[in-house]
């Protein structure tokens, strides 16, 4: 008798969970320091149940000197001081896990910070039992063919350490010293850093900067097989001890690459879909689907049990990495026409002020990513149309405190304005007087109130949303026509991604479906002919 064909992989929460990406430092500030706090992510948990939020993203709260906002970590084992202590930690998980919510952390495994002891001890000598935790050398020509990622700032990813008169590797700033993973004992120690907070409670991890943790001469010391080596030992040991927590690659890299992270569905459960961001934002100024339809046609199909994790914007720069050269200069004329807006290969704005403030825009390009496959992640604030401070270096601008209410430091704290972290949006268009959460919560037509509606609304019709995707022709080039198809039945959208309203009979398989009630959706049905308002959507269903 044949082996009982396995059942399929039954869906698994995070292939449709909604994300949410909280930093701390901006989230709500508890003991009035001017700096958010874990106990300040406690008093703001059912805020994001009432959006309705499924899984929280914090990105790094470790020890660290915050020359890269927590990227450069010190000590994995410590929170940092700012944020609070380790309880309070363990209480953001209870709380959350009160509210039917997951928390994913950040782990940072590429490098660590220049103050860490680990590097400390290495660069003490070139005969410290560390020095072969980092990658030295008595050159900087090694790896000759690996592109520098912090553009603007380095010239170069080895640094001189004048101590030992030998070079050290760094994919990113000079002071965050790569970590050598061709040593066991480092391999070892973040496997140790993750079985830590592992046991602590948390869902899983966001991996930071992946694509780099190897190097090999005669590549570009990215997506090597080492990497993906190594990552299949972690996963092995979530699987055989925490099955249900997940790994998110961020692997800023082209499909054909990010595709690799999936494995076989036996390393990364999700992967930032890099490749389609950028291009929902070129179809957005175009008017035009093409892009978003090229990027899936570049998108390989992935294992069963993973999924992509979908994404307008983050705490980073949108990234231009991975379009062409022209591309990057039409979207750097279009959405960043101030030089100062730019920062390496990307563009350090908010989702808000790039759509020009403009709700139904900002609405549209939600409810394109929530139509398309995967899971998508909100930036905090992008909910209540966030605004951005250029002036502010680095990526900074899109990191300032989470706009609560008009009152004192927008109701994120209670310390005097001058001991803030930064200081709050306060001009004319994105300024807490204009954009805050309880002005939000009491408008029912508030961007705020949209989000949560297009996010019930999604859950509501989840099933429909984890099968495959198809692109309809036939409309007009500034309508976006997806066909989902799964178990449940059939769900199409249409988005107009125009400034013109547009008007059609529906194609017969259309016609015959049932409307989605979602009036404020900006689209209607007059008989069999649609009406999409300008930037408006339809949706339909066929059990
Ligand atoms: O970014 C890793 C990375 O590859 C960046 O180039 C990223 O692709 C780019 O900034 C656009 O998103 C991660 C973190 O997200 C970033 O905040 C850190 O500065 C960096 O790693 C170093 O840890």
């Amino acid at each position: 008798m044949s082996e009982p064909r396995p059942e399929a992989p039954s869906h698994r929460w995070y292939q449709s969970a909604i994300f949410y990406e909280l930093y701390v430092r901006a989230f709500r500030d508890s003991n009035g320091d001017g700096h958010g706090d874990l106990r300040g992510v406690i008093e703001k948990l059912d805020y994001l149940q009432e959006l309705g939020v499924e899984c929280i993203w914090l990105p790094p709260i470790y020890q660290s000197p915050l020359f890269d906002d927590g990227y450069d970590i010190s000590d994995y084992y410590v929170i940092h001081p700012d944020y609070g202590t380790e309880a309070d930690f363990e209480q953001v998980i209870v709380e959350a896990h009160a509210r039917g919510m997951r928390v994913i952390t950040d782990l940072v495994l590429n490098h660590t910070s220049d103050q860490h002891p680990w590097f400390l001890e290495s660069r003490s000598s070139r005969t410290s039992p560390k020095r072969d935790w980092y990658v030295w050398s008595d050159t900087d020509v090694r790896y000759i063919d690996t592109r520098i990622i912090f553009l603007d700032v380095e010239t170069s990813n080895w640094t001189y350490d004048e101590a030992t008169e030998q070079y050290y590797w760094h994919r990113f700033y000079t002071s965050q010293p790569d970590l050598n993973y061709d040593n066991p004992e480092v391999q070892d120690a973040m496997k140790a850093v993750m079985q830590y907070w592992l046991e602590k409670g948390i869902d899983g991890f966001r991996v930071d900067a992946v694509p780099y943790l190897y190097e090999r001469e005669g590549t570009n010391c990215e997506n090597l097989t080492e990497t993906h080596d190594y990552s299949k030992q972690l996963r092995t040991m979530l699987d055989d001890r925490w099955p249900d927590a997940i790994m998110l690659a961020e692997a800023n890299q082209p499909p054909a690459d990010v595709r690799e992270y999936f494995g076989d569905g036996d390393e990364f459960h999700m992967a930032f879909h890099f490749p389609l961001m950028p291009r929902i934002f070129m179809a957005l100024e175009l008017e035009e689907v093409r892009p978003i339809l090229e990027a899936l046609e570049r998108t390989p199909a992935i294992p069963d049990g993973t999924g992509w994790c979908t994404f307008l914007r983050n705490h980073d720069e949108l990234t231009l990495e991975m379009v062409t050269e022209e591309e990057r200069q039409w979207m750097w004329s279009v959405y960043a026409p101030e030089p100062r807006m730019r920062l390496n290969l990307g563009i350090r704005r908010r989702l808000a002020p790039l759509l020009g403030g403009n709700p139904r825009r900002i609405m549209l390009a939600n409810r394109i990513l929530f139509s398309l496959p995967g899971s998508p992640i909100l930036y905090y604030g992008d909910e209540i149309g966030m605004g951005d401070d250029i002036d502010l270096p680095d990526r900074h601008g899109v990191r300032t405190p989470m706009q609560w209410s008009d009152g004192l430091n927008a109701g994120f704290s209670e310390a005097h304005p001058a001991d803030l972290y930064l200081p709050v949006i306060n001009d004319d268009t994105f300024g807490i007087a204009r954009v805050n959460v309880a002005s939000q919560q009491t408008d029912s037509d508030s961007l705020f109130q949209q989000m949560k509606r297009l996010i019930a609304l999604v859950k509501q019709h989840r099933p429909y949303l984890t099968g495959s995707v198809a692109f309809l022709n036939g409309f007009d080039p500034s309508v976006l026509a997806v066909r989902r198809t799964s178990e449940a039945g059939d769900l199409v959208a249409l988005h107009n991604l125009s400034a013109r309203p547009l008007a059609f009979d529906l194609p017969a398989p259309i016609g015959g479906m049932t409307p989605i009630d979602y009036p404020e959706s900006g689209g209607r049905l007059e008989s069999s002919r649609a009406e999409l308002d300008p930037y408006g959507s339809l949706f339909f269903l066929r059990s």
